[in-house]
């Protein structure tokens, strides 16, 4: 039997394969008829065909992806839906109509012509469409693809991720932009090939993203969370242990990444960089050798791992404690190792020389520490989970390590804000085993593992403490609660639906 992975993304002629038969099913065939609606009325005529790809919550591996390292998250319920027709190629208009039922989205157009650059300086939500509509052409010419000269798409968005919330809203909307243009082309190919030209494509709006997000959102099962490894890009399923729910609950600090990437997301990729090149020169690499080649902290685990056996250790953070001072480094100081000017290092990479235009100092020590130790947190993670401890106990592990993987994401890896803190805080103080930031961060949501016979007076704890206030405030509406604090179960993968 072929590989999950290797197979392509499921068609299905009805919802029940991906919604369920309970009242999530009711919820989204309503959605759904109300969807292709709304299509007609806005583009005169019925979609062809329609696709999903789900948020996603990360257990434990923040900010590691990048970096090659495994990473632990499982699909939410909250999906993207696009519904898609293509035109003939007779048709005269070669344009990209994309159109969303939210009225906060206004229709975004853009030329039929699969090479044009997206203009980030002037961001709108419809680039998204474009990084998929992009990547698939890339990919289909890569594999020998033909698909015809460009021709027009009506295109209809329906999002329920929250945006801006590390719930990955944006995976979700490129896999399934990504996924109804594969689909409207009449092509499909294996999950993981989708997964990881899906993260290519993403990065076209100028973040330096991992592929996380689109694994994930592309080859999760219900009822699982996933490991996720990288090159090649590989998903094991992880049966988390009964007895718990993670709940998660948005701070409510929203998180718009493309606009901030040059001194959060992006800052933090060049910095891992740097901190790779360093500590491979000063394990022994020539400092060309090293520029060249170093891409990531896991290009030099080996080195540091050899280092730190020679004292008696196998932690590479070890390493990172004597190679590299805790003070935040110069450009002029990194230089000095590098032989090379970081401009220079970094010549191929316009968001890369943003990062350095906006940053002072370069904190290495700090960043690599985090990676390495969030990393073994991972493996510590999956392997609590296939161990012999009671499911208690189980819990209680999985809580510390999600309690250390946010002290390491707040003191280290500096992506942590007030409202996150505040909200961590809280679930702590009301039982949660464990809470920490989740997604990218510098706002979005917190998830936290808590004992399942106690969700609803945690969830209403939570009401109380963080969100009572906000209320008060008009923040946010009391009705839409359960917007922003909810349990979830792993959800289903991407899928393709012709009814
Ligand atoms: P969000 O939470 O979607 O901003 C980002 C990255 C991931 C990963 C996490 C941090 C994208 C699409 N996703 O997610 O790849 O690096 O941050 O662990 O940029
Ligand atoms: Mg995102």
């Amino acid at each position: 039997m072929a590989k999950h992975e290797e197979l392509p993304i499921p068609v299905f002629s009805s919802l029940e394969p991906v919604y369920g038969d309970g009242s999530q099913l009711q919820d989204a065939q309503l959605r759904f008829h109300n969807f292709k609606s709304k299509f007609l009325e806005v583009f005169g005529r019925p979609p062809h065909v329609f696709a999903r790809s789900p948020g996603r919550v990360n257990l434990i591996g923040e900010h590691i992806d990048y970096e090659g390292y495994s990473v632990l998250p499982m699909a939410i319920r909250q999906d993207t839906i696009v519904a898609i027709r293509k035109h003939d190629e007779g048709e005269a208009e070669k344009v990209l109509r994309i159109a969303n039922v939210s009225a906060k989205y206004t229709m975004c157009t853009y030329p039929a012509n699969p090479d044009q650059e997206i203009n980030l300086k002037d961001h709108k939500w419809g680039h998204y469409f474009i990084c998929g509509y992009k990547g698939f052409h890339e990919y289909a010419k890569l594999k020998g693809v033909d698909v015809g000269s460009p021709v027009g798409l009506d295109v209809l968005v329906d999002g329920t991720v929250p945006t801006g919330s590390g719930l990955s809203s944006s995976a979700a909307f490129v896999c399934s932009s990504t996924i109804a243009i594969i689909a409207a082309f009449n092509v499909n190919f294996p999950k993981k090939e989708v997964a990881q030209f899906t993260c290519e494509c993403e990065r076209h709006i100028g973040t330096q993203s991992g592929g996380m997000d689109q694994a994930i959102s592309v080859m999760a099962k219900s009822g699982f969370a996933e490991l996720i490894d990288f090159n090649p890009i590989r998903a094991t399923d992880v049966q988390l242990p009964s007895g718990g729910t993670f709940v998660i609950a948005n701070s409510l600090a929203e998180s718009q990444k493309a606009v901030t990437a040059a001194t959060n997301y992006n800052n933090r990729v060049v910095e891992c960089r740097l901190a790779a090149i360093v500590l491979g020169i000063k394990l022994g690499m020539k400092p060309e050798e090293a520029v060249s080649n170093v891409k990531t902290l896991s290009d030099v685990e080996g080195l540091c791992i050899k280092f730190a056996n020679s004292c008696g250790s196998s932690d590479p953070v070890l390493t990172v404690k004597e190679f590299l001072k805790e003070e935040p480094y110069t450009a002029e100081e990194i230089e000095i190792v590098t032989v090379e000017k970081l401009p220079s290092i970094f010549r191929n990479s316009p968001s890369s020389l943003d990062v350095l235009k906006a940053a002072k100092h370069f904190k290495l020590h700090q960043r690599a520490s985090h990676v390495y130790s969030e990393a073994k947190r991972v493996h510590a993670f999956k392997d609590t989970v296939a161990s012999e401890l009671s499911e208690e106990d189980k819990l209680k592990k999985l809580g510390d390590l999600m309690n250390e993987s946010h002290y390491s994401c707040s003191v280290f890896y500096e992506c942590s804000c007030p409202e996150l803190e505040e909200l961590v805080t809280i679930c702590r103080e009301h039982g949660a085993l464990g809470a920490r930031l989740t997604g990218a961060g510098w706002g979005g949501c917190a998830v936290a593992l808590v004992k399942e016979s106690t969700v609803p007076q945690f969830i209403l704890n939570l009401k109380e403490r963080f969100y009572q206030s906000r209320i008060e405030k008009g923040i946010i509406n009391k009705d839409d609660l359960g917007l922003y604090v909810f349990a979830s179960k792993p959800s289903s993968g991407a899928a393709i639906f012709k009814f």
